[in-house]
């Protein structure tokens, strides 16, 4: 291994570990010349995962195109703890546009340089769960079946955090929110709704779709560095934790995460063309209960009363998952 310089602190990062580790191996955060893509004087909560999530994703697609990136933002928390004008956290070429078109936008910049023969800059668009699933999935799917050359980023805390939690197409059953209240036989989400946007890409045979969690950062750089690898419509989908709007404890965050994953709630897999390519096999397979009684918002199935069928229907989901993408290391099913 070639002899580099140890440095005693980082300013700035999220990251201590992997300094030593052969740069090729080590996590972007690592590198001391990371591009802090996001970077301090943003006003996210204590313990959030999207800024978490979103630094990651950005410093990985920023190192594997040589800084040759402009980020597309459709508003939700991301841009609006981001930037309050006049002030902007970005550090990299990164534009606000509505909640609904942040896919049109940034097919449109791929289609600008396309035009100016630019192959060389590359387009990533990005927006939470409310701008990708529900309003802006029109724009995304003309994005996808274009097979337009953008990596579009949803990241997914499962609700309108921005506007003060209200339900999404990807808020899960029985979840409170504000639009979703604890209250009735049938407390919280219903079963039986929603959207699962990753299958949803993932019918349009793009290129590739993934799909990870902020428990596993170094995974997220790894598929954002494939993306990048790649031309094309490409789709990835982040959990990424909410203190806010889950109502759990801030220094949860990521463990919040890893239990969605190792409960088999959140499949965690690649795929190409319509494929499942690969998938994150559970290490430690976790009941659901623990994954919900460290979130308030499914408080109403513990008190007053225990609600065993509702919570028999989650896990029954979650077992579906496991079998479905062979999360225990089952054969691999096409999803
Ligand atoms: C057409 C339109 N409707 C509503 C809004 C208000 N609005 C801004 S952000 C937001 C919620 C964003 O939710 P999501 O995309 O999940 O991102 P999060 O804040 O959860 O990260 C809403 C409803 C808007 N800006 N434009
Ligand atoms: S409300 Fe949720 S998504 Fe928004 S900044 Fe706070 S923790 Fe992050
Ligand atoms: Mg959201």
């Amino acid at each position: 291994m070639a002899d580099r310089p140890i440095k005693f602190f980082q300013v700035g990062s999220h990251a201590a570990g992997n300094r030593l580790l052969d740069p090729a191996l080590a996590s972007v955060q690592s590198d001391e010349n990371r591009s802090n893509s996001i970077t301090k004087g943003h006003r996210a909560c204590q313990g959030c995962g999207e800024v978490l999530g979103a630094r990651y994703a950005l410093d990985a697609a920023m190192r594997a195109t040589g800084g040759q990136l402009i980020a597309a933002n459709a508003t939700g928390c991301l841009e609006v703890f981001s930037t309050p004008y006049p002030e902007s956290s970005w550090q990299m070429p990164w534009l606000h546009s509505l909640f609904a078109n942040a896919p049109s936008v940034a097919t449109g910049i791929a289609a600008a340089l396309k035009v100016k023969g630019r192959d060389d800059v590359r387009v990533v668009g990005q927006g939470g769960d409310g701008g990708t699933v529900d309003i802006g999935m029109a724009c995304l799917s003309g994005m996808f079946e274009r097979n337009d050359d953008v990596l579009f980023i949803c990241y997914d805390n499962e609700a309108y955090m921005n506007t003060g939690v209200q339900r999404s197409g990807a808020t899960p059953p029985a979840a409170r929110t504000m639009t979703t209240q604890a209250v009735g036989p049938e407390p919280g989400n219903v079963f039986g709704q929603g959207k699962n946007m990753a299958r949803i890409a993932m019918a349009h045979e793009i290129p590739y779709v993934a799909t990870a969690t902020i428990a596993e950062l170094r995974d997220i750089e790894a598929k954002v560095e494939r993306a990048m690898g790649m031309r094309g419509a490409r789709y990835l989908h982040i959990l990424v934790t909410c203190p806010l709007g889950w109502s759990c404890a801030a220094a949860d965050s990521i463990r919040v995460a890893r239990l969605a994953k190792e409960t088999g709630l959140f499949p965690v897999f690649e795929a190409e063309h319509g494929e499942v390519t690969s998938v994150s096999e559970i290490r430690n397979r976790r009941p659901v209960e623990e994954y919900l009684r460290v979130q308030g918002r499914y408080g109403h199935l513990f008190e007053p009363t225990r609600r065993e069928d509702v919570l028999a229907h989650i896990q029954a989901i979650a077992d579906r998952n496991i079998a479905r993408y062979g999360l225990l290391g089952a054969t691999l099913e096409t999803a």
